[in-house]
C-alpha cells in the first residue's frame, strides 16, 4: 500500500471541503479557522455531525445533498456511520488528530481513500510536558504524599533520582521522538522501541521483536506512544508488565486498547507495578463502573495529554491542501496496511 500512500492528487477546479467532528462546537471552530486560511474554497459542515445545523454567516454550512456529495476533501474526527455513503466523491480525509484508528476502523471507509494525519502541529511539546510532569511527580513521591495528606501524616520519604527511573518509550514517531528528546534533556535515561532503526538525540532506540524483552527489562517507567494497530492491540499484558524493572510505572498516552486492563490491575494489586498514569482507555469516556476509577495506584486524565491545537493544525492542513492542489505530495499520508 505504499504506492497508495505516495499518491498525488491533482485538482484543477475549485475544491469543496466538508468538515465532520463528533464534538459540539468543533465543526464550527474548524470551519472558521480553515475559512480564514482557504478563503477561495467552499467549506461546509456535514449535516450528520453535531454542528451540522449551524455554520458561519455567509458560508453554506448545509448545502443541498447533491452539492455535498461533490465534496473532494473531508476534515475531521470520528465521522458518523453514514458519512462516507453521503460523500461519495471524496479523495482525501484529513484527521484532526494524530491518530487515524477512528478512520481505519470505520465500517464505511472507502478502499483507496487517501488519509492524512496531523503531524505534531503543537501537540509534541504538550505531550512531552505531560510525560515529564508525571516523571517528576513519580520521582518526588507525590502520590505517597497525597495519601499521607489524607491521613494527616507528616513523614519524609526518600525521593527517586533520575538514575532510579530509566524510561522506555514504545513508539518513537513524530510525538514519541519529541517526548524522548525532552525527557533525555531533563536528565532521564531514555530508550525508545521502534519497528526499525532510528536516530533520536539522547535516546537509544531499540528495534525488532528480538529486542523487545531487553527493552522492557531496561525500563522502569514505560510510556506508550504507539498507534493502535492489530500488532499493538493488547501489547501490554501481564507478560510484558512483568518484564519491567520492579516497582515500575506505566504511562499510557497512546490508546487504551494497547493495554490488557485486567492484567494491569492485577500487576498493581500484587505490588509488582507501583503505579499507572492513564490518559486513554479502551472505552472513552471511561465508564463510571470501571475499577480503574477507584484504584489507589492509578491516576486518570480524560484524553488530554496533547489536545489538538486548532490554529497550528488548521495551518498545517491548509498548507497540505495547497500542496495537493498544486499536484504535489504531502507528508503524513497513512499506510492503511501498517495502520498509521
Ligand atoms: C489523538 C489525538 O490521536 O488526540 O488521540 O490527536
Amino acid at each position: 500500500m505504499l504506492a497508495r500512500a505516495a499518491r498525488v492528487i491533482a485538482y484543477d477546479r475549485a475544491m469543496h471541503i466538508v468538515i465532520t467532528h463528533n464534538e459540539p462546537g468543533a465543526g464550527l471552530a474548524w470551519q472558521r479557522e480553515l475559512s480564514r486560511r482557504l478563503p477561495d474554497l467552499q467549506i461546509s459542515i456535514d449535516p450528520g455531525c453535531p454542528d451540522g445545523a449551524a455554520g458561519l454567516p455567509g458560508t453554506r454550512s448545509h448545502p443541498a445533498s447533491a452539492e455535498l456529495a461533490s465534496a473532494d476533501i473531508a476534515i475531521g474526527w470520528k465521522p458518523p456511520a453514514d458519512f462516507f455513503s453521503r460523500h461519495s466523491r471524496l479523495q482525501a480525509f484529513f484527521s484532526t488528530g494524530a491518530g487515524v484508528d477512528h478512520l481505519l476502523r470505520h465500517p464505511g471507509l472507502p478502499a483507496g481513500l487517501t488519509i492524512i494525519r496531523l503531524e505534531d502541529a503543537g501537540m509534541g511539546p504538550l505531550m512531552a510536558d505531560y510525560c515529564l510532569h508525571e516523571l517528576l511527580r513519580i520521582a518526588g513521591r507525590h502520590d505517597a504524599y497525597a495519601a499521607q495528606q489524607r491521613d494527616r501524616c507528616w513523614q519524609e520519604l526518600p525521593a527517586f533520582s533520575r538514575e532510579d527511573l530509566p524510561v522506555g518509550i514504545v513508539g518513537v514517531g513524530v510525538l514519541g521522538a519529541q517526548v524522548g528528546a525532552h525527557l533525555a534533556r531533563a536528565g532521564f535515561t531514555v530508550r525508545g522501541f521502534a519497528r526499525s532503526a532510528k536516530s533520536i538525540e539522547g535516546v537509544e532506540v531499540m528495534h525488532g521483536d528480538r529486542a523487545w524483552p531487553a527493552f522492557l527489562a531496561a525500563s522502569r517507567v514505560l510510556i506508550l506512544l504507539a498507534p493502535h494497530t492489530p500488532q499493538t492491540d493488547k501489547l501490554i499484558d501481564a507478560a510484558a508488565l512483568r518484564l519491567l524493572q520492579p516497582q515500575g510505572w506505566l504511562i499510557n498516552v497512546a490508546r487504551g486498547a494497547l493495554v490488557v486492563e485486567a492484567d494491569l490491575i492485577a500487576e498493581l494489586d500484587s505490588g509488582r507495578l507501583a503505579g499507572a498514569t492513564l490518559d486513554v482507555f479502551r472505552q472513552e469516556p471511561l465508564p463510571a463502573s470501571d475499577p480503574l476509577w477507584h484504584h489507589r495506584a492509578v491516576r486518570i486524565t480524560p484524553h488530554v495529554s496533547a489536545p489538538t491545537q486548532i490554529g497550528p493544525s488548521a495551518e498545517q492542513i491548509a498548507g497540505k491542501i495547497g500542496a495537493l492542489r498544486r499536484g504535489e505530495r504531502c507528508s503524513g499520508q497513512v499506510d492503511s496496511q501498517r495502520g498509521y
